[in-house]
C-alpha cells in the first residue's frame, strides 16, 4: 500500500517493435488503473540485455516504448512511467534475490527453455536468472497486483515463492504479488502459426501485427492470416487460427464471442479477416499519430523518465534500507 492506494507493477521490453499480443495482454490494460491504484510501469532494459541487442536500437527502442505507454493512454501525471537501469535498486535487489532463488526453480522455467533453444550460442547467466530480476522488479515496490500475459505466470508464482522464502527467513519484508492476467487477450497468437504466441522477436513479419503498422499493412497480414478448414466463424478447439482472429476482434470491439457468431453468421472468412484488420486499424491509428508526435519531443520523453526515476527511487529506497537491515548489510 501506498497511503490508502494498492501498488501496480508491470514492465515491457524494449526488444523489439511492440505487436498488439503485448497491447491487448498487457499495455492496453494498463490505464484502466490509474485512478484506484499507485501504478508503476516500467521499460526494462535491464531485462532486454538477456538477449544480445545493438546499442543504437536499444537506446531507440526505450524511448519508443515509454512514447508507447503513454500514447496507449497511460498519463505520466497519474502513473510513474520510467527506465529500469535509470533506478539501481533493481540490480541490487535483483543481487540479494539470485542468493534466495534456486538453481532447480530456475531450471523449469519454461521462458529459460524457449530462449536458450532460441539462442543457442548465448546462453548467458543473466538469461537464467531472468526471473530473480523480475521478481526485484515487482518486490522492490510491495507490489499488489502485476497486469501481464499468461505466458508470464510461471513468473509470477516465482516471484510469489521468492517474496514468501525471504518473509520467512527474515521476518514481513516484502508484499506477495497477485498476477492479475485479463481474461481475453491474455495470449494472442501469431498469424502465421496459431499455435504458437505472437511475440515481438519473431522473425516472419507476416506472422506479427505491430502497434505501429500502417492500415494498409495491418489489412493485409490480417487477409494472410493462416485459419482452418470450414468456413463457419465459430470458436472451437480444433480451429485455433479462428480462435485468434476472433478473440483479437473482440478484443477491439468488446463484443461476446456469440455476438460475433451472430454478425459473421453465412459470411466467409474472407470478410471475417477484413472487418478484424478494420477494427484492428481503426484502434490503433489514433495510437500512431500520438506516439509520432511524441517521438518528435525528446526533450519532453526525458522529462518524464526523470521525473518516474526520481518517484521510483524513492519508494525503492524505502525496501531497499529494510531489506539490507534483515540482511545484516551494515549501514553507513
Ligand atoms: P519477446 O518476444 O522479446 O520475448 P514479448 O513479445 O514476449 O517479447 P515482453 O516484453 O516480454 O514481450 O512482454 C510484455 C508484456 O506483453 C508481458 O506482460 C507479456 O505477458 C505480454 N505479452 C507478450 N506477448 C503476448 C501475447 N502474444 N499475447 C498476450 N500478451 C502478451
Ligand atoms: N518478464 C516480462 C517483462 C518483465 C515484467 C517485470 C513484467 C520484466 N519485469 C515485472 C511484469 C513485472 C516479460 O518477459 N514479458
Amino acid at each position: 500500500m501506498l497511503g490508502d492506494k494498492k501498488i501496480i507493477f508491470s514492465g515491457v521490453q524494449p526488444s523489439g517493435n511492440l505487436t498488439i499480443g503485448n497491447y491487448l495482454g498487457a499495455i492496453k490494460n494498463f490505464s484502466a488503473f490509474s485512478e484506484e491504484y499507485k501504478c508503476f510501469y516500467c521499460v526494462v532494459d535491464m531485462h532486454a540485455i538477456t538477449v544480445r541487442q545493438v546499442a543504437a536500437d536499444l537506446r531507440r527502442r526505450t524511448y519508443e516504448t515509454l512514447a508507447l505507454y503513454i500514447a496507449c493512454g497511460l498519463d505520466p501525471e497519474k502513473n510513474t512511467l520510467f527506465v529500469q537501469s535509470h533506478v539501481p535498486a533493481h540490480a541490487e535487489l535483483g543481487w540479494v534475490l539470485d542468493c534466495h532463488t534456486m538453481f532447480g526453480e530456475l531450471s523449469r522455467m519454461t521462458q529459460f527453455k524457449d530462449k536458450s533453444a532460441k539462442h543457442a550460442d548465448n546462453i548467458n547467466a543473466g538469461l537464467f536468472t531472468y526471473p530473480a530480476l523480475m521478481a526485484a522488479d515487482i518486490l522492490l515496490y510491495q507490489t499488489d497486483l502485476v497486469p501481464v500475459g499468461i505466458d508470464q505466470k510461471q513468473h509470477l508464482e516465482l516471484s510469489r515463492d521468492i517474496a514468501q522464502r525471504f518473509n520467512g527467513i527474515y521476518g514481513d519484508t516484502f508484499t506477495v504479488p497477485e498476477p492479475y492476467i485479463a481474461k481475453s487477450g491474455m495470449k494472442i497468437m501469431s498469424l502465421a502459426e496459431p499455435l504458437s504466441k505472437m511475440s515481438k522477436s519473431d522473425t516472419n513479419q507476416n506472422a506479427v501485427v505491430y502497434i505501429l503498422d500502417g492500415k494498409d499493412d495491418i489489412i493485409r497480414k490480417f487477409k494472410r492470416a493462416v485459419t482452418d478448414s470450414g468456413s463457419e466463424i465459430r470458436m472451437s478447439d480444433d480451429k485455433p487460427g479462428i480462435n485468434n482472429l476472433m478473440t483479437i476482434y473482440s478484443c477491439f470491439t468488446g463484443k461476446s464471442f456469440d455476438d460475433i457468431e451472430r454478425e459473421f453468421e453465412g459470411k466467409g472468412y474472407g470478410d471475417f479477416k477484413l472487418a478484424v484488420g478494420e477494427v484492428c486499424a481503426d484502434a490503433l491509428t489514433p495510437v500512431r499519430e500520438k506516439f509520432n508526435a511524441l517521438m518528435n519531443d525528446k526533450a519532453y520523453l526525458e522529462e518524464i523518465m526523470k521525473k518516474g526515476a526520481d518517484e521510483a527511487a524513492y519508494c525503492a529506497r524505502k525496501t531497499m534500507s529494510k531489506v539490507k537491515r534483515k540482511l545484516g548489510f551494515v549501514a553507513l
